[in-house]
């Protein structure tokens, strides 16, 4: 009986994961997309992930592309005092050797222009090109409105 409950436990956490399982091409990977859910009529949203760089040259993001949404584009939120505000980025670079991570508070994909919001559990393709690396056609899955990680 122990063992059957172990075994059930971990199929529960392989499926929690498969939708922002990494994925990759050259020597970059990108791992745990996920955005946050909006009510159906916004036209914004955000997307987060994080991009590991196995090779001694850096690499940096060149076009955002999603079906969801009519336009993708970097943005970096900035703190002045009590106010924060987002600023867009001409280009996200991700150092020689190193991590890049988009998180809430800081480096983001903003959507604009969402075609019908995004629903809590939905899974979308944001397509990611990136100069040295080429396109990595990137699974992101929705979680709930205001989570902090993907789930
Ligand atoms: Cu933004």
């Amino acid at each position: 009986m122990k063992t059957i409950l172990v075994a059930g436990s971990i199929v529960l956490s392989l499926t929690g994961l498969a939708g922002t399982a990494p994925v990759s091409a050259g020597d970059l990977s990108v791992e745990r997309a996920w955005a946050r859910a909006t009510i159906p009529s916004a036209k914004t949203g955000a997307v987060y992930f994080t991009i590991r760089n196995a090779s001694a040259r850096p690499d940096r993001i060149l076009a955002l592309e999603t079906t969801v949404a009519a336009h993708a584009m970097p943005h970096q939120t900035v703190q002045e005092g009590d106010v924060s505000r987002m600023v867009e980025e001409n280009s996200l670079n991700v150092p020689a050797a190193g991590v890049l991570e988009l998180k809430p508070g800081g480096t983001h994909v903003m959507l604009m222009d969402l075609k019908g919001g995004l629903k809590p559990g939905q899974s979308f393709t944001l397509n990611v090109t990136f100069e040295q690396a080429g396109t990595i056609s990137v699974p992101v899955t929705v979680g709930r409105a205001g989570a902090m990680g993907p789930e």
